[in-house]
């Protein structure tokens, strides 16, 4: 497998990017199978190596309750017919209790909780304590989508939006991987049911999961914290690849950067799709949470402080990386800074988008 180094010359640049471009063209080729269950009474489907005892915990626990569920019921009914009553001028006997039947129906209880316990606890230390090996991958949950980032791959970086849900998160199979998340304005919760991993995402905080895939393929990562408006549409897929083809593959899908002979506008529109910008603006006049963009430019913008605004460039950039100082009036206050995050010419680019949307 050839490894990824840090390009020092143009010609290695170009290479590594020849390479990601083939890869790229595989990948979208031979799409990846969708391989997660439907069936509403089947498990979800089962791509890690926590799935397994999982589900065993899930099956026991519930075959326990099963068959203490036809014990009680069976043995209610069968009394109520045995000990029902007769005549009219019956008489409830007087019992008192028996020691050794309250003796047992605390022990058993005691037992199989206990049982369950250790074996969750089991489980639950394992999942908690990541390999030191793993992959580090930082996951960043925002209103409505999530953006990922490789320490080891600096400059990869992806993210869904309610838009592109496709590129969430790539990981290579039979690896583990650690992912540090945090959030950047309410709590988010990381979900991914195929690998029976779920977390809280917390603002002022980091949390982290990890998992091993054992499956290549597509699956589900679902928000699951009710965070706002757009909550249900905060979905994202994991991709799987076989780990000869992730590196490659990763960098291919993960790099944003102005390609040669590309346009600039061209450029920003990807940004669009790829910052989660179009999670809250629409290029064709559907006001969202955030004013679509089409005819923004040159237009004379209310603001919420009672003045006006001609939207030039230098305006757009201002709401893109201080959106709080000037709000668009009938709007409130939710787009999150993009400082640090889009640099100058991604922010020039994003404008020349703007200005070709009529
Ligand atoms: C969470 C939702 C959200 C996301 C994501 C978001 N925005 Fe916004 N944006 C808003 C809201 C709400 C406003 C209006 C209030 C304000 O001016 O801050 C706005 C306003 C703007 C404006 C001014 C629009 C006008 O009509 O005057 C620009 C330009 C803008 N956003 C650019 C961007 C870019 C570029 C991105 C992606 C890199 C982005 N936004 C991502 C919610 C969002
Ligand atoms: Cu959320």
């Amino acid at each position: 497998m050839a490894t990824f180094m840090a390009p020092e010359n143009a010609e290695a640049k170009q290479a590594v990017a020849d390479a990601a471009t083939e890869v790229a063209a595989e990948v979208t080729k031979a799409p990846l199978p969708p391989v997660e269950t439907a069936h509403p009474w089947a498990m979800p489907t089962a791509a890690s190596t926590f799935a397994e005892d999982t589900d065993a915990l899930y099956y026991f626990i519930t075959a326990l309750d099963t068959v203490f569920f036809v014990i009680i019921m069976g043995a209610m009914g069968y009394f109520m017919w045995k000990y029902r009553r007769r005549s009219k001028d019956q008489k409830t006997s007087s019992i008192t209790h028996s020691g050794i039947v309250e003796f047992l129906w605390s022990a058993i209880p005691t037992v199989l909780l206990l049982v369950i316990f250790v074996w969750g606890e089991c489980d639950f230390v394992k999942q908690s304590v990541p390999p030191a090996d793993a992959l580090d991958v930082r996951v960043t949950g925002q209103k409505w989508y999530w953006t990922v980032e490789y320490p080891k791959y600096p400059g990869v970086s992806l993210s869904s939006s309610t838009e592109e849900p496709a590129l969430t998160l790539m990981v290579p199979k039979d690896k583990p991987v650690r992912l540090t998340m945090t959030s950047t304005d309410v709590i988010h919760s990381f979900y991914v049911p195929a690998f029976r991993v779920k977390r809280d995402v917390v603002p002022g905080r980091y949390t982290q999961i990890w998992f091993q895939a054992t499956r290549v393929g597509e699956f589900n990562l679902f928000c699951t914290e009710y965070c706002g408006d757009l909550h249900s549409q905060m979905t994202g897929v994991v991709k799987v690849l076989e780990p000869d083809n992730f590196e490659r593959a990763l960098i291919a899908a993960g790099i944003l950067e102005k390609e040669d002979g590309e346009s600039l506008a061209a450029y920003g529109e990807r940004v669009y799709r790829r910052r989660g910008c179009a999670a809250c603006h629409s290029v064709e006049g559907k006001d969202g949470i955030g004013p679509a963009w089409n005819g923004l430019y040159g237009r004379t913008e209310s603001l919420t402080d009672g003045t006006t605004v001609k939207a030039d460039d230098e305006y757009i950039k201002n709401s893109i990386y201080e959106p709080n100082s000037q709000i668009v009036a009938g709007y409130s206050p939710q787009m999150p800074s993009y400082q640090g995050l889009l640099d100058e010419e991604q922010v020039t680019a994003v404008i020349e988008y703007i200005k070709t949307l009529k």
